[in-house]
């Protein structure tokens, strides 16, 4: 992995605009904002998963906070009400925003020890982690990911929100153009996701690979796979059917903790923008034919010809 010594050299990568004039800065192939990959930076270097850790890992915009959701209710049966109180990203810290960013808010985790399974998630692509310790820990990883006309939109709305009156909107076009171009936070979206769709083939015990699609269509199977994945089956359907409703967008939107418009401290959007439609297919509502085609032509290119034969 290519080595940086300071500030400066980080500053030195070839750097793009990606959402108006905000920068990302291309590392090892991959598209980051600064503080992302200082932070991802520090986490390779001195993140040690415990075996029994469990890594969600996604592209942004593709179900992470759902995951969350049902990862923490899953692994945490007897306290799963705290869904009713805590935001998913607070039950569930992502590594480079809340555990190694300059100031992290969820630090405690890594010397906490109540005996709970540790679930940490993360967008840092698999290119990077399989240079960390991530790679060789027994620690398992969990990855969801979303075709990527919904996940586009979905960061487009989100990215939306992000910029105050005075600031250049970014119009459907850019948002597209610096996607197909694979210049987004943690892009290219296409490498970010073969990468651990081949890992959860080679080595299926260590990764659980879903998609949004898959989840939505069949929730509650879905959800008994990642029980098994995770050694914590269900005793008994109820059981499953209560965490498929208690992790439902509907009812999560209802808790006043997710719809308030309050700041996280470790983001500069509130907690209300992690829950938007929660639907298949919304891109519909936004994109034009001509845009269909493009993106379609890309996956076709990307997904397809890899084998993979997801997203459109
Ligand atoms: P993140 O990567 O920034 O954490 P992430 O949670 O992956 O974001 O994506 C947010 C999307 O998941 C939103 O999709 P939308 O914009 O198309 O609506 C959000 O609505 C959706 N989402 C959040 N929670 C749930 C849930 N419980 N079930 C289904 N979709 C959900």
């Amino acid at each position: 992995m290519e080595q940086l010594a300071d500030d400066h050299d980080l500053l030195s990568l070839p750097k793009e605009k990606w959402c108006g004039d905000d920068l990302v800065y291309q590392f090892n192939g991959f598209w980051f904002t600064l503080p992302c990959l200082k932070a991802a930076l520090h986490l390779l270097n001195n993140f040690n998963p415990l075996p029994t850790d469990v890594i969600l890992a996604s592209f942004p915009k593709t179900g992470t906070t759902w995951l969350k959701s049902l990862l923490f209710a899953i692994t945490n049966r007897t306290s799963k009400d705290s869904l009713i109180s805590t935001h998913p990203h607070d039950l569930i810290p992502t590594l480079e925003l809340q555990v190694y960013s300059p100031n992290p808010t969820a630090a405690g985790i890594l010397t906490s020890s109540n005996g709970n399974t540790r679930i940490f998630s993360t967008h840092v692509p698999y290119q990077l982690l399989s240079k960390s310790a991530i790679h060789s820990s027994e620690c398992r990883i969990v990855y969801v990911t979303r075709n990527p006309k919904d996940t586009l939109i979905s960061l487009w709305h989100y990215m939306a929100k992000s910029k105050m009156s005075h600031m250049r909107p970014w119009t459907i076009e850019e948002a597209v153009d610096k996607f197909c171009h694979g210049t987004v936070a943690y892009g290219p979206y296409y490498d970010h996701v073969l990468q651990f769709q081949k890992q959860s083939l080679e080595r299926p015990h260590k990764v659980f690979f879903v998609s949004y699609e898959e989840l939505k269509d069949d929730t509650k199977n879905q959800v008994k796979k990642l029980a098994e994945f995770l050694s914590c089956p269900f005793d008994n359907e109820e059981e499953a059917d209560e965490i498929v409703k208690i992790c439902d967008i509907q009812t999560l939107k209802q808790h006043e903790v997710n719809k308030s418009s309050d700041l996280p401290k470790w983001l500069g959007l509130p907690y209300n923008s992690y829950f938007r439609q929660g639907e298949v297919g919304d891109h519909k509502n936004y994109f034009n034919s001509q845009i269909i085609q493009r993106i379609d032509d890309m996956t076709r290119d990307k997904f397809h010809s890899a084998g993979f034969m997801f997203g459109i």
